[in-house]
């Protein structure tokens, strides 16, 4: 099996490099833009070509696995996962990114065989860096070595984090109180890059402390999570606990202490959950 999820991961890396290069010409158009679960959950036709494109080229070489995809699931598939060797792939994190042209734009495909992500591949298709991570094997930028940040002290920290495509009165409130909390801790500083995939490759490479969201589903963090835990990092729930990848709530940090001064400033709520049978996205 071992040797079968490494060419699965290396048709990952040659899939993600080819949507980056069609997600980077389609810069070069007019965007048309469409609208899904809000009028700020934003759509294009890149993201849904680019998706066909990378399901098209796993299905050729790998017949029987299975997909949950971001614009498949908005077109109306089920979203769920199984022991079944799975891709879970956002074909644009970062689309609101994409149709401004703000430069973070990843390609994000995470592979999960028994329900455990067994590799991860975020593209960062405008940077031309390309992280991966496979299970108990490390992470990697552009083939060197990916380490978390050694800080363990809140207060000497940058935590990234984003707003989300709900513009529900409750859940900005939510969002904010959690923001307030967590910036008068204090911290050094807040960023946030726009794809939580990108937003995960930072807490991988050090850069950034922490990242948390709620909000977010599956495909936005089944690679980032691998790549962030294989840089030494963890994954908690925004309450503690485990973090369940369809709960769509996620704290990624570069140690356990930092995560859990995170938990506590968190005003958490629970959207709902990925696979839920109405969500329909
Ligand atoms: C987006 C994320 C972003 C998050 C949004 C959304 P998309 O993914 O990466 O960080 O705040 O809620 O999920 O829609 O660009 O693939």
């Amino acid at each position: 099996m071992a040797d079968l999820w490494q060419n699965a991961m290396d048709h990952a890396v040659a899939a993600a490099r080819r949507a980056g290069e069609v997600v980077r010409e389609a810069l070069q158009d007019d965007r048309k833009v469409m609208t899904k679960s809000s009028s700020v959950d934003l759509v294009t036709q890149t993201d849904q070509k680019v998706e066909q494109l990378i399901i098209q080229s796993v299905k050729e070489k790998f017949p029987t696995h299975r997909f949950i995809g971001e614009e498949s699931v908005a077109a109306g598939e089920a979203c769920v996962l199984t022991d079944e060797p799975t891709w879970i792939i956002d074909p644009i994190d970062g689309t609101t990114n994409f149709v401004h042209a703000f430069p973070f734009v990843a390609v994000s495909v995470g592979f999960s065989v028994n329900k455990q992500v067994e590799f991860g591949v975020v593209y960062s298709c405008l940077e031309d860096k390309m992280f991966t991570a496979r299970r108990g094997r490390g992470a990697f930028c552009n083939g060197e070595p990916l380490q978390v940040s050694q800080q363990e002290d809140i207060r000497q920290s940058i935590i990234a984090t984003e707003f989300g495509s709900s513009r529900d009165t409750e859940t900005v409130d939510r969002i904010f109180t959690s923001l307030r909390n967590i910036v008068s801790i204090p911290i050094h500083g807040v960023r946030g890059a726009g794809t939580a995939a990108i937003n995960m490759c930072m807490v991988a490479s050090g850069c950034v402390e922490a990242y948390y969201e709620i909000g977010i589903h599956i495909w936005d963090v089944a690679a980032g999570s691998l790549i962030v835990s294989e840089a030494g990092g963890v994954l908690m729930d925004v309450e503690g606990g485990a973090v369940d990848l369809m709960s769509r709530r996620i704290v990624a940090a570069n140690s356990r202490t930092i995560a859990e001064s995170i938990v506590k400033e968190i005003d958490s709520f629970s959207p709902a959950r990925d696979d839920a049978p109405t969500l329909g996205q």
